[in-house]
């Protein structure tokens, strides 16, 4: 049976034509009531279970491959049929006046400007999966078994594997990172996560982060605030200040949450910033050892700095944008407000 499969799949990835006729005449051939591969289907049936584990991915693949071939064949044909042959076309006639050209997402236009930010530091970008297994979500990142975030209120678990879960900070992808790549390490991940909230003005099921990492052997927490006054800079503009509040979070230690001076008022206080002066953008600390350890990176020779933001909140503010839902609801007349460079 293997080798039928393979023979088949030797078939199909070679497989050219040149006319309609020939791909129907293929895809009965292979995927009809009679055809090859639901011959093999029929086959695959009556094998014994371990057969079955190691040919049945096989031969999904086959089919797949099979039915996308037949697909990709079937339009290539079909749009050659129907489009105006070269003579017909008058390439001197001006071009439609009308066409009206979309605009970048504002979560994007945002997330390209943090990227921009931080590769001038020499930070790199790395990306990962959405969903993610309880090992790089959590256990990793020093949050045990019993952490409240873990609970069902807060955590979105896939029910056919509840030890897989939508992700809940792209902190999972430098978790990946580390356990591969030896430090120095400087990177961002940017990326949708999700928590199971109520969906209001201020809180989403889903929304998007950007999280930073650099290990190295020297990493200070004044390298920390430093990094995180020219992030502000860069973002909210040369007078912007920074202020760090202690914070707890199970990752770093220690752990504060990052203000900077309100960009609406410049501190002497309105309704943005509550009459503080100050509005708050993102969390940060130094990792702490034991997540160092827990990939595999000796904490007695290196340290780390990390930090989160959410960029709807850095959108929002940057922006003034009053209600998170906009980001999602994709109404046109919103949308078009933004402008990329
Ligand atoms: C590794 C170890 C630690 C990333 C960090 C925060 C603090 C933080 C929140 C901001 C708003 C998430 O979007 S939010 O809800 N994040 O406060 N994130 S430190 O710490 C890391 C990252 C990677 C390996």
């Amino acid at each position: 049976m293997l080798e039928k499969i393979n023979n088949l799949l030797q078939e199909v990835e070679g497989l050219a034509l040149s006319t309609k006729e020939q791909v129907e005449e293929y895809r009965i051939k292979w995927l009809s009531k009679k055809g090859q591969i639901t011959v093999l289907f029929d086959e695959f049936k009556t094998v014994t279970p371990e057969v079955k584990r190691e040919l049945g991915q096989k031969l999904n693949d086959l089919k797949n491959k099979a039915q996308e071939k037949i697909n990709e064949l079937k339009e290539k044909f079909e749009s050659n049929s129907d489009s105006t042959s070269s003579s017909d076309l008058d390439l001197s006639l001006p071009g439609d006046p009308n066409i009206s050209v979309g605009s970048r997402h504002p979560l994007s236009i945002i997330k390209n400007q943090i990227i921009d930010i931080f590769s001038k530091i020499g930070f790199t970008v790395s990306e990962g999966r959405e969903i993610e297994d309880d090992w790089h979500n959590f256990t990793a990142l020093n949050t045990p078994e019993n952490h409240p975030a873990r609970d069902m209120q807060d955590t979105f678990y896939v029910s056919l594997n509840p030890e897989m879960v939508l992700r809940t900070q792209t902190s999972s992808v430098q978790v990946h990172i580390m356990e591969k790549q030896k430090p120095p390490i400087r990177t961002i991940s940017p990326g949708r996560v999700y928590r199971n909230e109520a969906i209001s003005a201020r809180a989403h099921c889903q929304f998007h982060q950007v999280e930073g990492l650099y290990i190295d052997s020297n990493v200070s927490f004044a390298d920390l605030k430093q990094t995180l006054l020219y992030f502000s800079q860069e973002m909210f503009g040369k007078e912007t200040q920074i202020r760090l509040r202690p914070s707890y979070f199970p990752f770093t230690e220690p752990s504060a949450e990052v203000d900077i001076s309100c960009t609406i008022c410049k501190g002497k206080g309105c309704n943005v910033c509550k009459y503080t002066g100050w509005v708050e953008i993102l969390g940060c600390g130094m990792v702490d050892p034991q997540v160092l350890e827990n990939c595999s990176i000796d904490p007695n020779k290196f340290k780390g700095f990390a930090f989160g933001m959410g960029i709807e909140r850095i959108a929002m503010l940057k922006y003034q944008v009053k209600d998170l839902r906009l980001f999602f609801e994709n109404d046109i007349r919103f949308l078009k407000q933004f402008t990329s460079a």
